[in-house]
């Protein structure tokens, strides 16, 4: 790394429990148990005031980790946003390319590792599972996203969402990926109970936060907390697509 080569200065903005706003650029490596040859970079945490803890992880040859999200109660994702990953969940096993994802439910263990020579770039999600009184158990879900259908959000035909976990009252969250062709935007100014951890995949954008408006791009990671004011306009001339978690399917408790 060395000297600077200007001022420092950062596009970095932190208000926490409300929204973050982290470039690449700011990140630093947390060494953490269970994880081997990989560099790995905590995004939200509880911390930042979120209820859950996401990571950006770049495993180098035979980096892995042998058994993540280990602790009870607690449910994992993982989303492979370039090169190749075996996974498992359990006993089960999984080879994944760009686009490959996998859930495990709490209870059941995630191990990952790197299945090729250059670097794998994964984003990596926990949370404590809510339950529901009397209701089903959610269970280990997997997928890529290249194969699931792109549906038309709130009648904009310029705007594509993709879930990427089961619709169903089992499951306390959601996986989704948004994506603005140029010329796309919210239909609105959302301002809402749920919270969101959103990794940039492509493009640029100009994101609302806290009535706000912001310059982003990909690779930058995005908190927006409980009722922080969001929307983003596309900018530029290829599509602005994150991967973004959200909570659903439970009753605020009293
Ligand atoms: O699902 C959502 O709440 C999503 N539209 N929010 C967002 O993109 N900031
Ligand atoms: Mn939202």
């Amino acid at each position: 790394m060395g000297f600077p080569n200007d001022i420092l200065n950062t596009r970095a903005d932190i208000k926490p429990g409300l929204y973050a706003v982290i470039p690449p650029e700011g990140l630093v490596d947390n060494v953490l148990p269970g994880f081997e040859n990989t560099t790995n970079s905590i995004l939200g945490s509880p911390r930042l005031g979120a209820r859950f803890t996401d990571y950006i992880v770049t495993l180098h040859k035979g980096g892995k980790n042998t058994g993540f999200a280990g602790e009870e109660g607690v449910q994992s994702f993982i989303y492979v946003v370039d090169g190749k990953l075996n996974a498992t969940a359990g006993d089960e096993k999984f080879e994944f390319t760009q686009g490959g994802y996998l859930y495990c439910p709490p209870g059941v263990k995630m191990t990952f590792e790197n299945a090729q020579d250059e670097d794998t770039k994964v984003y990596l999600y926990k949370q404590r599972y809510t339950p529901l009184e009397g209701g089903k158990e959610p269970w280990v879900v997997s997928g890529n996203t290249n194969d699931i259908k792109k549906e038309i959000y709130d009648g904009m035909d310029n705007v594509l969402l993709q879930d990427l976990l089961p619709v169903d009252f089992a499951f306390d969250m959601n996986m989704h990926i948004l994506t603005f062709e140029p010329t796309g935007c919210h239909p609105f100014v959302e301002t809402h109970y749920q919270e969101h951890g959103a990794y940039l995949l492509s493009g640029e954008g100009m994101y609302n936060l806290d009535n706000k408006w912001m310059p982003v791009k990909k690779d930058d990671y995005i908190y927006m907390g409980p009722y922080c004011i969001q929307a983003c306009y596309a900018i530029g001339r290829e599509a602005i697509s994150y991967i973004y978690s959200k909570d659903c399917h439970r009753d605020p408790q009293v």
